[in-house]
């Protein structure tokens, strides 16, 4: 019986170490999917017959094989608005904004909180955060303070700073992620290509960006997006779909976020799909350990984004969301930048650690430390966006 428990072990420790590969010598070859290249293989060689063809093509094998349709269609949205407290001795002010969103009997209620600068000229463009930590990190009070959002940094630098939590839109959670969003669309979930919780949070952003639409202060063609992890996978589908994001901000978003799966370094689809089954779609799990077999990979989900900025970001002891497979897919999308004559300042191999580079519409860093967004991450998503949007600091 003891060599029976000790033999099972060694099988799961063995299955476990297959599972996560951190030797780089251990990447199998691999060759990734054309992102200009259509279906019926024909080049794609300029921005229309991308815009028109192959864009549209790559988007709906995301939304087949990995993060569900996204519905579009509601009955009504409303927004309850009203001025809350001036905050940061007086540098900002909070808006309360409830955004409510119904169809079919149905309702869903997003809570935004929203901190917009005092003595600045509006419109101002704003970050918007996709929380997935705990909603203390987001008080508009400012009487918790946490460099997961950084709030007073983003306002002292001329923008408005915003964020939602991913409960509202559906609950991390296995056994209850249905409980909202999906309440409205219940189609979405007997469909093996249905919206499951990172579709639902992306679907909240939208609706954040319609809000953002009405709110005079806010100038809604500079409006970044940002997600930090599964919040970061999160983000870059939002953005992927909702050409409305100006600039997409994916934080050690690694697998399924902004690292390619083919390189299954780190972890890998058969692992996500267990462990968050929610996450994605049913069609997702036939990828498991068969990552070669996906008709995409992370690369055009960066390329959907084009032409608008994208930054991607890894920590140093993060070998779990794979630095260099994140690199690697900004790499491999800087050719449909190039249709849009956007040149890309990468350089051919990753930076060192604490390397950014801002300038380039897409853009890098590998910050020294754990998986987490910090104020360092924060600043340098700041420049990038001054950058791009022509605030000279
Ligand atoms: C991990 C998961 C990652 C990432 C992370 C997070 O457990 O494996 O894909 O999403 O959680 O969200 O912090």
């Amino acid at each position: 019986m003891k060599n029976l428990l000790l033999l099972l072990a060694l099988v799961v420790l063995l299955t476990e170490a297959r599972a996560q590969n951190y030797d780089e010598s251990k990447v199998p070859p691999y060759t990734l999917p054309d992102v200009l290249k259509t279906t019926g293989r024909k080049k794609v060689k300029s921005e229309k017959t991308w815009e028109n063809v192959r864009r549209p093509e790559i988007r709906k094998l995301f939304e087949d094989n990995i993060y569900g349709q996204t519905p579009t269609r509601f009955d009504s949205i409303r927004y309850v608005v009203s001025e809350g407290q001036s905050v940061m001795e007086g540098r900002a002010k909070h808006r309360e904004v409830l955004i409510e969103v119904f169809r079919q009997g149905k309702q869903v209620k997003i809570d935004l909180v929203l901190l917009l600068p005092s003595n600045v000229e509006k419109p101002v463009p704003v970050f918007v955060l996709i929380n997935n930590r705990g909603k203390e990190n987001t008080d508009p009070s400012r009487k918790i303070k946490s460099d997961f959002w950084p709030a007073e940094m983003v306002i002292d630098s001329g923008y408005a700073v915003a964020a939602f939590h991913v409960s509202d839109l559906a609950p991390d959670n296995k056994d209850t992620y249905s409980n909202c969003v999906l309440q409205l669309y219940p189609e979405q979930l007997a469909a093996d290509n249905g919206m499951r919780a990172i579709g639902a949070w992306a679907w909240g952003a939208s609706r954040v960006m319609d809000y953002f639409g009405t709110d005079t202060d806010i100038d809604a063609k500079k409006v970044v997006v940002v997600g930090h992890s599964r919040g970061g996978k999160a983000s870059l589908w939002a953005a992927a779909q909702d050409r409305r994001f100006a600039i997409c901000v994916t934080n050690c978003s690694g697998n399924t976020g902004a690292a390619l799966a083919r390189r299954q370094f780190g972890e890998r689809i058969s692992r996500i799909n267990t462990t968050f089954p929610h996450w994605f779609n049913n069609n997702y799990k036939k990828y498991n350990d068969r990552e070669n077999a996906l008709p995409v990979d992370q690369h055009m989900l960066i390329a959907l984004v084009a032409p608008r900025p994208v930054y991607a970001t890894n920590a140093s002891k993060d070998l779990w969301a794979d630095p260099k497979g994140t690199f690697l897919s900004l790499k491999n999308a800087e050719r449909v930048y190039g249709l849009y004559e956007m040149r890309s300042a990468l350089p051919a191999d990753p930076p060192g650690i604490n390397e950014p580079i801002i300038r380039s519409p897409l853009a890098y860093h590998n910050r020294e430390g754990e998986h987490n967004l910090t104020a360092y991450d924060w600043g340098n998503f700041i420049h990038f966006a001054n950058y791009h949007f022509k605030i000279s600091k």
